[in-house]
């Protein structure tokens, strides 16, 4: 049975296919320890949980522990493929350090408690503060990495039963644009298109996004038709020269920020020459006009001047994209992270709507999700939204929720747009929230400019809650700590990028007290004895099957119709699309075929905003420009970044991600392999930049802004010049040095990024900020980046990335190994 190194090899072997066929079955699995087979007890389903993609995959159980994991042949989304961190990010659970007991703080001391003390601080402190000041006082911090069933229930807690507008999810920081710029185009959240999309697309655009390290197994699919007969051309928009980057046909690599002036170019030229599908703009759409007027200045020149691509790239991009028969495009956080995100990404869109490429096989838009429930933080309105895409400055949306709930309408927040958690920060800050109860997030790593958000979480007039599975960063500065079980250890549903659903079942206990997600909220909500309108309980559910019974209530009728779904039958399939109703009861594969979309103004999700002001669009501007609900053109004129290079601070520094990491590292730091691949932080620059000034690789340098400073290893790689790039994910916690606070200070990227947003998703800006670099200590070896990645060395003698007999796994092509 073949078995490869998947940190040396992270897509495995190719298995070519050609347009219209389907994506040949390879069955990745990984098993701990030397075990085989026949030393499984158990494979319970499940899907991958740490990035978008939504791989189906069977955890695998022997004596009560979870010991490996196998790709699902049938599913739909992976059809039996993992990633590096699919096969080994699991171990994390079994780590020695997880949170096994609740801790308060006493004396200045996180202490070990039991549930009833831990519980009845979290419920007394939040009751104190609701008599004292009201609902303004308490707010929610969540994520994108729980369950369904768990957001539903926090969303109501929050909104129904609390009744306060303070409510984000770090999908602010991560796909708040991906569902902005579909709300702006579409009039409400919802990809339009399908995985399947790339079986038969003959150009595949990728815009800002590292697709080949973030969603490793859905670049496996491009990769084998690459390798197939009559391939597609891919575009890859990146300043960096990533696995996508080498890939490409054509690769623009603009200077950070210059989005929007390279989008309205393609844009110029696609419809100066023609490229558009008339007949269906007239028919689906509004706003050409205004389109076609915004980007006649937008010439290839101009994006050559500001963008730094040469102008005939551009043109070429534009011709390789305007001549597509099947063009799929896909958007993440080179255009989501950034000043002018919503304004860029809607462009994407447009030139979809233009070219009326939308709704048939090879024709999607993936507004990319990056964590791998992000999408149920947003349909189950635990960012803040209302659940089911329903419109908070709709009357009639409030009082249908306010039905599903029973709760009075008024008791429902919507006087106001929800408070972003930028905003949320703001009021901390100032001292009006001081009630925070963190989900499943680590913002003490991942939210920027840490010097900031240290000193706001750790003051004392802020009553701080943290429930993760881990003493994480954030959870040190906690006032109580609640010991989560997480995936494999609970069940739940979640939802991908392409609305593939999929049914994770709890395979194995978890360790100590820890209690699932949903356990915790609901009895939150028993302590603060939240009530409908007839006294009863509000939440009327304790285990998670209940809750999607419930949530499947709420989505009746809504475009994410979640009606047709049981547990039962997600389970042995391959996952289902929403929606999922009588109508469509296996799931619907593409949603905007006909160009009917949800934008009627008394349907859409949202009456959209101002491009550059984020100003929100009245209802009555809204029935004006788009009374039968067509697709939206909208246009956008380009901004600055608003911190630019200058003489102090002369590179850009863009930030995000490597291949075998996830995040703030909490479950990839605890996985051997990859942490061995990546084991420290290091920083990107050009081989020019590093000749200028007599560096070398692996020479140890000072990254420093206005803000702050991190010590880093340089990798010349193949970055544009002018441009620095640093992984996020290395906060204090190191795998040598145990968890203390402090041990690791000035390794995080976000010690040196800014507090500020896109206007219109509110969305931070991760990957623009001025800074300059020092050497600090000559080389003693090669930087400890990877080589088989964005970061692969362009100078040097640099030993390859490679995992040894630990990292092999058995690939079995066409079937089960
Ligand atoms: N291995 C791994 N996979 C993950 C994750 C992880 O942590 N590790 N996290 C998951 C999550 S939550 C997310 S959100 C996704 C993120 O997935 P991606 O968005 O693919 O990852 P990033 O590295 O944040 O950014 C993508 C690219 O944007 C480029 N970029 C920077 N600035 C600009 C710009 O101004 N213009 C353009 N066009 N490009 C620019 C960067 O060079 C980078 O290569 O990944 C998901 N998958
Ligand atoms: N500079 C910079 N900063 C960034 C980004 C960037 O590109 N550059 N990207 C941003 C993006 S896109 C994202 S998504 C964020 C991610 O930022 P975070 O959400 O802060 O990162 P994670 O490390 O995933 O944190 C998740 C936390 O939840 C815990 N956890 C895991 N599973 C469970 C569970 O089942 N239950 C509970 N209760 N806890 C659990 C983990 O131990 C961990 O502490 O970072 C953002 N920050
Ligand atoms: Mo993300």
């Amino acid at each position: 049975m073949p078995r490869t190194d998947r940190i040396a090899e992270p897509w495995g072997s190719r298995t070519p296919y050609g347009p219209g066929e389907t994506w040949p079955t390879r069955v990745d699995q990984y098993l701990a320890d030397g075990l085989t087979e026949d030393d499984v007890d158990r494979w319970v389903q499940s899907a991958s949980i740490l990035h978008s993609n939504g791989d189906g995959l069977d955890i695998a159980v022997t004596d009560g522990r979870i010991v490996g994991v196998r790709g699902r042949a049938v599913d739909r989304v992976n059809h039996g493929r993992l990633g590096p961190k699919d096969l080994f990010g699991w171990q994390a659970n079994n780590s020695p350090d997880r949170l096994t007991r609740p801790l308060v703080r006493r004396d200045g001391e996180l202490v070990e408690t039991d549930w009833d003390t831990a519980m009845d601080a979290v419920a007394g402190r939040c009751r104190e503060l609701l008599q004292e000041q009201g609902p303004s006082a308490i707010s929610f911090y969540t994520t994108g990495q729980l369950f369904l069933e768990e957001y539903y229930t926090l969303g109501l807690i929050a909104h129904g039963g609390i009744g306060t507008n303070h409510v984000d999810g770090n999908t602010r920081l991560c796909t708040a644009t991906a569902a902005a710029a579909l709300k702006e185009t579409f009039g409400c959240d919802g990809q339009p298109g399908s995985y399947t999309d790339v079986d038969s697309a003959d150009v595949i655009a990728l815009y800002g996004h590292n697709m080949a390290e973030t969603q490793t197994v859905l670049w496996t699919r491009v990769l084998d038709r690459l390798a197939g007969p009559n391939p597609p051309q891919v575009v890859c928009v990146d300043p960096r020269e990533t696995p996508v980057a080498r890939a490409a046909t054509v690769h623009l690599a603009p200077r950070p920020g210059t989005n929007v002036v390279l989008m309205n170019a393609l844009l110029h030229e696609i419809i100066g020459n023609g490229w558009i599908d008339r007949d269906y703009v007239e028919a689906h759409s509004v706003g050409f006009d205004e389109l076609e007027r915004q980007v006649r200045a937008y010439t290839p020149e101009v994006a050559e001047e500001v963008c730094d691509v040469p102008a005939g790239q551009v043109r070429e991009a534009a011709r390789v994209i305007g001549s597509a028969q099947r063009l799929l495009s896909t958007a993440l956080q080179g255009f989501y992270q950034s000043h002018q995100a919503t304004a860029a990404a809607v462009q994407i869109n447009n030139i979809h709507v233009l070219r009326g490429m939308l709704g048939r096989p090879g024709c999607g838009i993936l507004q990319m999700n990056g964590q791998p429930t992000a999408q149920n933080t947003r349909e189950c309105g635990a960012d803040g939204d209302l659940p089911a895409f329903r419109n908070w400055s709709n009357d009639a949306h409030v009082q249908d929720l306010a039905r599903v709930w029973n709760v009075d309408p008024m008791q429902i927040p919507h006087y106001s747009p929800p408070t972003h958690v930028m905003q949320q920060l703001r009021y901390m800050e100032e001292g009006s929230i001081r009630f925070l109860y963190v989900t499943a997030t680590n913002p003490a790593v991942s939210l920027p400019e840490l010097a900031r958000i240290r000193s706001i979480l750790a003051q004392d007039r802020l009553f701080l809650v943290v429930q993760d599975i881990f003493l994480s960063e954030t959870a040190q500065l906690a006032d109580v700590v609640l010991p989560a079980a997480t995936w494999g250890e609970k069940t739940g549903t979640f939802t991908n990028v392409d609305r593939t659903v999929h049914l994770s079942e709890k395979a194995v206990d978890p360790p100590g007290e820890a209690r699932p997600d949903l356990d915790i909220l609901v009895d939150l909500a028993r302590r603060l004895d939240l009530r409908d309108r007839d006294g009863a309980p509000l939440v009327k559910w304790s285990d998670p099957e209940s809750a999607f019974e419930a949530w499947k209530e709420c989505s009746r009728g809504r475009p994410c119709d979640y009606t047709g779904l049981s547990y039962d039958k997600l389970r042995g399939g391959s996952g289902v699309q929403w929606p999922c109703d009588d109508e469509h009861p296996d799931g619907t594969e593409r949603i905007y075929v006909d160009g009917q979309f949800w934008a009627r103004p008394d349907q859409c999700e949202s009456y959209g905003r101002d491009m550059v002001t984020g100003a929100p669009v009245e209802e009555t501007e809204y029935r004006a420009l788009n009374p039968t609900g067509r697709a939206v053109l909208k246009a956008a004129e380009y901004v600055p970044p608003h911190e630019l290079p200058g003489q102090d601070f002369p590179f850009q520094l863009i930030t995000g991600r490597t291949l075998y990491h996830f995040h703030t590292r909490t479950k990839t730091g605890r996985a051997p392999q990859l942490q061995d691949a990546a084991p420290e932080v290091w920083v990107e620059m050009s081989a020019s930049d590093a000749a200028d000034r007599g560096f070398v690789e692996g020479d140890l340098l000072d990254v420093s802004t206005p803000r702050g400073r991190v010590q880093a290893g340089l990798r010349i790689s193949g970055i544009r010049p002018g441009v620095l790039f640093l992984p996020f994910h290395y906060g204090y916690w190191d795998t040598g040095s145990g968890s203390e606070p402090g041990t690791g200070e000035g390794r995080a990227a976000n010690e040196l990024t800014l507090t500020d947003w896109d206007p219109v998703s509110k969305q931070p800006i991760f990957k623009t900020a001025a800074a300059q670099v020092q050497r600090v200590a000559p080389a003693d070896g090669p930087a400890p980046a990877p080589t088989t990645t964005g970061s692969a060395p362009v100078t040097g003698q640099v030993p390859p990335t490679t995992g040894g007999d630990d990292a092999l796994a058995h690939e079995l092509v066409g079937g089960q190994p």
